[in-house]
């Protein structure tokens, strides 16, 4: 009924029958994070919930409905922002790795909300290059941002705001509800953080956070990779290898770069020239006797990794606290401008991450922890209070989600589904029963080869096309995407199944992108400190 006198609504709005009628769409405030993995979400009920890091994120969850299996269709940030903004895959936005820059002249949803009346909004961490396009307020971060009194480049030039990113960010979403809103239209705001993307720079309230407690390992933090397909052993994304005492971990750190042996022109380091002097005083209390209680310890080994992880873990849940600290802000907000009731509150990230998980940082693969994302969406009235929702959605969906709930055309083209019905607790007999990924970026950072592959409530099957390397998994039995089965004989006919749905799919969203690729044969070393 809603829906129905919403959709009339527009029609003689558009029509220009009713030129001064209330227009009772919804407005849609979409937060959105970078590299929120959704076991740091206590209402995910991962691992790390005894340290309850986002009590306000687990609220709006409480008040809405949380999608459990959420996944990115390509674990990487732009182009899991370019799938949002096309309700496309990667091979048809253009957009594939974060070496590409975005068509900004392409449809995309927030022209299409505009077309049907909405305002819309941009702050913050956009990372598609190039002057976005499709808002009628924006402000974004040029590339990844900085933490510390970051650059934004807004519609009047690029300036510098003194403060934490995240507090940056949430002013500005503060701002346009406050003032900056056309009280005739809906609007759509889109609030981007920066946080808890590397190097995890916490606001200087949050340094000291966590200092009295152990933060929970996880129980893959000493995997060996062996029964894994070579790809695994070959990455660049270990705690133990290759996160960098001073650049990821601020051991020493320094705006002395004089003293900072090989040091490069990013992140962190480049961020302590820009901060002032009382920021930089409030680091050095913060970070000075800790680094001490390092020296002093001196581990090595099993025990530096786990300091490692400590450090990590703490560093990126105190970056995440000024989030959570960011939706209490916003929802407030809406609260207090008797906005709530008709504002549909989101929560995601551009994907998951590694918290330690099988010892790693960073995302990438097609596995659980970076093909996960968190999803969650409070829309008062329609979303059942703490709900939970077990369906396969992706980030493919927001687009055709965004426009279903302003009562627009979901253009042809798209290539996801709404979730609106999923929203209303229906049940659709015809919703997907798989899921397809693709990660192109490879040879880059971090050394993830590239991979395509399905998911379906139960398995995964993964293929290193590069390489024609396959997985198999059987989630039930092996959460933790331990054991590859893929040459295991009890599994052959359901692994040619598979392998005829993920042409199927493949073949449905129109990707033969790894069909000009000619495997070579992987060169299996032998990994530094393991039996092979
Ligand atoms: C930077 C990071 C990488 C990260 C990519 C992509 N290094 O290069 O660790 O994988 O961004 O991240 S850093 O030292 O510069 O932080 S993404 O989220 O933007 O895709
Ligand atoms: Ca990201």
């Amino acid at each position: 009924m809603r829906r129905l006198f919403s959709t009339l609504t527009l029609t003689l709005l558009l029509s220009g029958v009713v030129a001064n009628a209330a227009d009772d769409r919804p407005n849609i405030v979409f937060i959105f994070t970078d590299d929120h993995a959704p076991h740091a979400i206590g209402a995910y009920d991962g691992w790390l919930k005894s340290v309850n890091p986002t009590p306000q994120i687990d609220k709006l969850a409480r008040d809405g409905m949380l999608f459990v299996n959420s996944f990115c269709t390509n674990s990487i940030c732009g182009p899991s922002r370019a799938v949002i903004q096309t309700g496309k895959h990667s091979h048809k936005n253009g957009f594939m790795n974060n070496g590409n820059s975005f068509d900004w002249d392409q449809q995309t949803f927030p022209k299409l909300l505009q077309d049907v009346g909405y305002q819309t909004a941009i702050y913050g961490k956009s990372h598609l290059k190039g002057t976005p396009q499709g808002f009628d307020s924006w402000a974004v971060l040029p590339g990844q941002g900085l933490y510390y009194n970051p650059d934004m480049i807004t519609e009047n030039g690029t300036i510098m705001i003194e403060g934490h990113a995240t507090d940056v960010v949430t002013d500005m979403a503060v701002e346009f509800l406050e003032e900056k809103r056309d009280a005739k239209k809906p609007f759509m705001l889109m609030v981007q953080h920066k946080a808890p993307h590397r190097n995890w720079m916490p606001a200087l309230r949050h340094l000291d956070l966590y200092d009295n407690i152990d933060i929970p390992e996880p129980a893959t933090l000493f995997d060996d990779y062996l029964d894994n397909a070579p790809p695994a052993r070959h990455q660049e994304l270990e705690i133990d290898r290759h996160m960098h005492l001073n650049f990821d971990l601020f051991v020493d750190l320094t705006a002395d770069f004089e003293d900072v042996p090989g040091r490069f022109d990013r992140s962190a380091w480049r961020n302590m020239q820009r901060m002032s002097p009382e920021q930089l005083k409030a680091w050095g209390d913060a970070y000075g006797p800790k680094d001490e209680a390092f020296h002093a310890a001196n581990p090595s080994g099993k025990d530096l990794v786990r300091w490692k992880y400590q450090r990590y873990a703490k560093n990126y849940l105190r970056c995440l606290k000024g989030v959570d600290e960011s939706v209490e802000t916003i929802r407030n907000t809406l609260d207090e401008l008797g906005l709530d009731e008709n504002t549909i509150v989101i929560y995601s990230s551009d994907q998951g991450f590694y918290i330690g998980d099988h010892g790693w940082y960073d995302k990438r693969w097609m596995y659980e922890e970076s093909m996960k994302m968190p999803f969650i969406v409070s829309w008062p009235g329609v979303t059942k209070p703490g709900s939970k929702n077990i369906k396969l959605v992706q980030n493919l969906d927001y687009a055709q989600t965004f426009l279903d709930i302003a009562g627009a055309v979901q253009p042809e083209d798209m290539q996801g589904a709404s979730v609106v019905p999923l929203l209303k607790g229906e049940n659709p007999e015809d919703w997907r029963k798989s899921v397809y990924y693709h990660y192109y970026e490879y040879p880059s950072v971090h050394m993830v080869p590239r991979h395509n592959g399905i998911r379906t409530n139960r398995y995964k099957l993964m293929h290193f096309y590069e390489f024609d390397e396959w997985e198999f998994y059987d989630l039930k039995s092996d959460p933790d995407e331990s054991h590859n089965l893929y040459n295991n004989d009890g599994y052959k006919a359901l692994i040619k199944r598979m392998k005829n749905q993920l042409k199927g799919l493949e073949e449905h969203y129109e990707d033969d992108s790894d069909m000009a690729v000619k495997p070579k044969a992987w060169q299996d070393k032998v990994r530094p400190g393991t039996a092979g």
